[in-house]
């Protein structure tokens, strides 16, 4: 049963109803004090609840990217160098993008852009903006890589390029997925037995999952859009310092795997790929931001 079917029952109760007009007008009294109550607490639950979103310092320097034997278009596996950048402990909240959504709603409570999608049929997910205060500390699911990127943008950042998501997620030596190479219950995937059957857990729910650099949920809970667009043969080609991707394309990248992936599909160099308006309950992003080179 959901909760507006309660409500109703509720309502319709006989015992509500036999008391006649006074009753009436003291229910609905209290239900307007009720919802008065509902809004107060949505509003300071959804900044209350905010999980703080360290950004954490990927150093300057080089490392491996790609699987020889994984798929076909991992390979072949290449050095990379990257500046430092820093990148979201977390995948970026609901709390979080409630707050970009709610800024722009202000100025335009008409328009529907970067609103995510809802998700009736999934409890566990629900409708926005409903679940910005039912799951503030789950990661926002249902946004558009256009979604994503604008909330990096207001933030002053950027997504990270699929190499830098890569670096973050393995470090300098070969992890299979970012706790290492023992298979271990350290993510959301499509597990039964991790603790979240069949739903997103709240970010940060997976401490020993944590990768080299203590970036948490690389693999599995959702897929993250990264800014570049895919190729499948990219890396015969991509250049050896600071690649962002190909320069056209139809599809971005996304990495990670998700609650309703495997763990073969959450491992740290896994490639996949989405139409960047696609809006799914599987997908969301972390954000990212170039570091400042140190003054000579
Ligand atoms: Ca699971
Ligand atoms: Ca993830």
């Amino acid at each position: 049963m959901n909760i507006s079917s309660q409500n109703r029952n509720k309502i319709n109760d006989p015992i509500t109803l036999k008391h006649g007009i006074e009753t009436l007008n003291i229910s609905l009294f209290s239900i307007t004090s009720l919802l008065l109550l509902l809004n107060v607490v949505f509003s300071i639950s959804v900044s209350a609840e905010k999980k703080e979103n360290q950004m954490i310092l990927v150093s300057a320097g080089t490392f491996t990217m790609g699987n020889e034997k994984r798929a076909a278009d991992e390979r072949p596996v290449h050095k990379v160098y990257l500046d430092a950048y820093y990148i979201s402990k977390y995948e970026v909240t609901n709390a979080e993008y409630y707050e970009f959504w709610r800024s722009l709603q202000k100025n335009n409570p008409e328009s529907s852009q970067y609103t995510p999608e809802s998700f009736t049929h999934l409890p566990y997910i629900g409708d926005w903006p409903e679940r910005a205060t039912k799951f503030p500390d789950h990661p926002v699911v249902g946004v558009s890589w256009d979604d994503a990127k604008a909330y990096a943008e207001w933030k002053g950042m950027r997504l990270p390029t699929e190499a830098e998501w890569e670096k973050a997620a393995r470090g300098y030596s070969n992890r299979t997925w970012p706790w290492g190479n023992s298979i271990g219950p350290y993510a959301n995937t499509a597990d039964k037995n991790d603790g979240y059957e069949n739903r997103i857990a709240p970010v940060g729910s997976f401490p020993k999952g944590k990768s080299y650099y203590g970036v948490m949920d690389m693999a599995g809970n959702v897929w993250e859009w990264t800014a570049d667009w895919y190729s499948d043969v990219y890396y015969f080609h991509s250049p050896k310092k600071n690649p962002t991707g190909p320069t056209v394309g139809s599809w971005r990248v996304i990495r990670g795997g998700s609650w309703i992936d495997t763990l073969p599909r959450c491992s740290t160099t896994f490639r996949y790929y989405f139409y960047p308006t696609l809006k799914t309950s599987s997908v969301g992003f972390r954000v990212a931001k170039t570091a400042e080179k140190p003054k000579k």
